[in-house]
């Protein structure tokens, strides 16, 4: 296979309500996207959305990187067996030295014109077996009542699985919560709670103490840095399962640290590139780690590419952290990508990326 064309465009999507994350407030969400199509047509999308304070790269430093393609990329053929995503990618693409967010847009791009071409969705090009159906985490936040009334309402239309943001409130406020969320919820639904990095040590085994009797999944990245986080994992007697997310950015697939109290490890492809996330959910599983494919409010069309993978890593069963669509008020995709009954369902064609909404895509470069 060739690529015979690749074009590059931007965007600029409109959000339902500002995002909130670490240090940034945003009011749109803008990426790239790009384009391949082979000799025969067949013609494969990629997103490339850095999310501020969570990617290594900003989203003008992927600009450039895009304006500035190598042309031993854009042209010529493509090399065999990439979809076995053991190394093909990274002895093509390794040596250019491009940020995460491009590795993973050119790579989904590539694959996603690998399905076209076999007609096949992406999941089903990675795996013939892969499933249809990906679980996804609910992500609840706002104030209490907001949670509350949200996690009843998706309880109600089928989601099993609910992660709560803590560590912005009081111990006291963060825990009423926990219990209102797991009362709603009853227990038989999974809990996942996530301080992204906001307590020291003391803060944060106190909250886990008070957190025990909530039955929680895992907490996300309880602790300040990846090194004291390392500790906890090792010690026997930490109150609840940890899991890494901020921290999987500082480490290799080959150095996952291994401890009593390390459950899962949260992947997002868009910060890590599409094979090395797969090289992550791969080593985790081999050491009884679970892996969690999530995403850094992608739209549709980065969703679509997620799903697939995280439906190809273990079934779809583990609850991935997908569910952040309804920030978006605008949306790469018609139709978008839905939650239906607490699962993302994935076509075993190609057609879910059929319509991509040229009207909100600016030629780029
Ligand atoms: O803290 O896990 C996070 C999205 C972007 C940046 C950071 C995070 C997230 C999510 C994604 O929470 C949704 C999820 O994991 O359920
Ligand atoms: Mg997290």
């Amino acid at each position: 296979m060739k690529i015979a064309e690749i074009s590059l465009y931007r965007f600029r999507l409109r959000l339902n309500r500002p995002l909130a994350l670490k240090n940034n407030i945003l009011k749109l969400r803008e990426g790239f996207v790009v384009r391949l199509s082979d000799e025969s047509g067949n013609c494969g999308w990629g997103e490339i959305s850095p999310l501020i304070g969570f990617s290594l790269e900003t989203i003008e430093q992927a600009g450039r990187e895009l304006a500035l393609l190598p042309s031993a990329i854009t042209k010529g053929a493509i090399p065999p067996n990439l979809e076995l995503l053991n190394g093909g990618f990274e002895d093509w693409l390794g040596g250019f030295n491009l940020s995460a967010s491009v590795r993973f847009g050119l790579e989904s791009a590539v694959l996603n014109m690998q399905a076209v071409s076999k007609q096949l969705g992406l999941h089903r090009l990675l795996d013939a077996k892969a499933a249809a159906k990906v679980a996804v985490n609910a992500l609840l936040s706002g104030t209490k009542e907001q949670i509350e009334a949200k996690a009843t309402a998706l309880l109600g239309k089928g989601y099993r699985a609910f992660k709560l943001k803590v560590g912005r409130l009081s111990l006291d406020e963060d825990i009423e919560i926990v219990a209102g969320v797991r009362n709603i919820i009853g227990q038989d639904t999974l809990l996942r709670l996530d301080a992204n990095r906001t307590w020291d040590l003391d803060d944060a085994l106190k909250f886990m103490q008070r957190a025990v009797q909530f039955n929680v999944d895992y907490i996300e990245e309880p602790l300040q840095s990846f090194d004291q986080l390392k500790k906890l994992i090792k010690d026997s007697s930490a109150p609840l399962p940890v899991a890494l997310d901020e921290s999987v950015l500082e480490i290799s697939p080959t150095d996952l640290p291994l401890g009593p109290a390390l459950k899962a490890i949260v992947i997002k492809p868009t910060l890590l590139g599409f094979e090395q996330a797969l090289r992550f959910a791969r080593a985790a599983q081999d050491k009884g780690i679970t892996p969690v494919i999530s995403s850094a409010f992608e739209s549709s069309l980065g969703i679509a590419t997620l799903a697939s993978m995280a439906a190809v890593i273990d079934g779809g069963r583990t609850p991935a952290g997908l569910d952040t669509l309804d920030w978006l008020a605008d949306d790469l995709l018609e139709p978008p990508m839905r939650v239906q009954a607490g699962k993302i369902v994935l076509a075993d064609d190609a057609s879910l990326m059929n319509n991509i909404k040229m009207e909100l895509l600016e030629e780029f470069a």
